[in-house]
């Protein structure tokens, strides 16, 4: 076990059991001209989390450990979209509408794509989802069965909607998740703030929270002993 500095006490990360998950790090969020800055986001909040992601995704690439990463989105008949979801609000671009980006949040559209710093290599998982949660209507389950998973590192966009409720599902599910404090981010600072707070909350109620030095130091602890 690597012990990892976390709050609300330390995380006990098995090698060989833990599996980086990336949510939706996709160019509809993070980029200027997607949904997220359709939905009058400001995305340059959630560009700056990019380094931190992909030293984070390096660390288990060097590692040898999993990488999963996540995308939202649909199909182009939009037949896994609930009319909700697509209805929802005055945005000035809604699900499949074309935008600068190609169709917005469909799948094989330049804006679902993952930003290319953090392009997956072609041995990774890739799950497409068409909620928030990375485990509703996907494989993910499968997948971390299959690979012997228990303990899941979270990263990725936005803190307070895919992030808290793929770690919320992974927690349901048994899983032991730590969630990456710098390598995640919110439209609303207040938001991500306080997701922080509520998941490590009441003894770890939902898992734990970890700044990405704390984690790169104490893997890189256990690997030089
Ligand atoms: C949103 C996400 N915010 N990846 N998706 O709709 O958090």
């Amino acid at each position: 076990m690597i012990a990892v500095p976390a709050s609300p006490f330390p995380y006990a990360l098995p090698p060989g059991r833990t599996a980086l998950v990336v949510i939706d790090m996709q160019r509809d969020f993070v980029e200027p001209g997607g949904f997220g800055e359709s939905l009058g986001n400001d995305v340059a909040r959630l560009q700056a989390i990019v380094p931190a992601v992909a030293r984070l995704i390096a660390l288990f690439r060097s590692q040898g450990w999993p990488v999963i990463h996540t995308r939202e989105g649909h199909d182009p008949a939009l037949s896994d979209c609930p009319r909700s979801k697509r209805e929802r609000g005055s945005p000035s671009l809604r699900i499949g509408d074309p935008g600068p980006m190609g169709r917005v949040l469909v799948r094989g559209e330049p804006g679902h794509a993952i930003v290319p710093e953090l392009a997956p290599l072609s041995d990774e998982i890739v799950i497409d989802k068409p909620g928030k949660g990375s485990f509703y209507a996907t494989t993910l389950a499968g997948e971390l069965a299959r690979l012997g998973i228990t303990h899941l590192v979270i990263a990725g966009v936005t803190t307070e909607v895919c992030v808290q409720t793929t770690m919320r599902e992974a927690n349901d599910r048994g899983f032991e998740c730590l969630l990456v404090e710098d390598a995640t981010e919110s439209y609303f600072p207040e938001f991500k703030a306080a997701t922080l707070a509520m998941i490590r909350a009441q003894g770890g109620i939902v898992g734990w929270t970890a700044p990405l030095a704390a984690l790169e130091t104490a893997v890189g602890g256990a690997a030089a002993a």
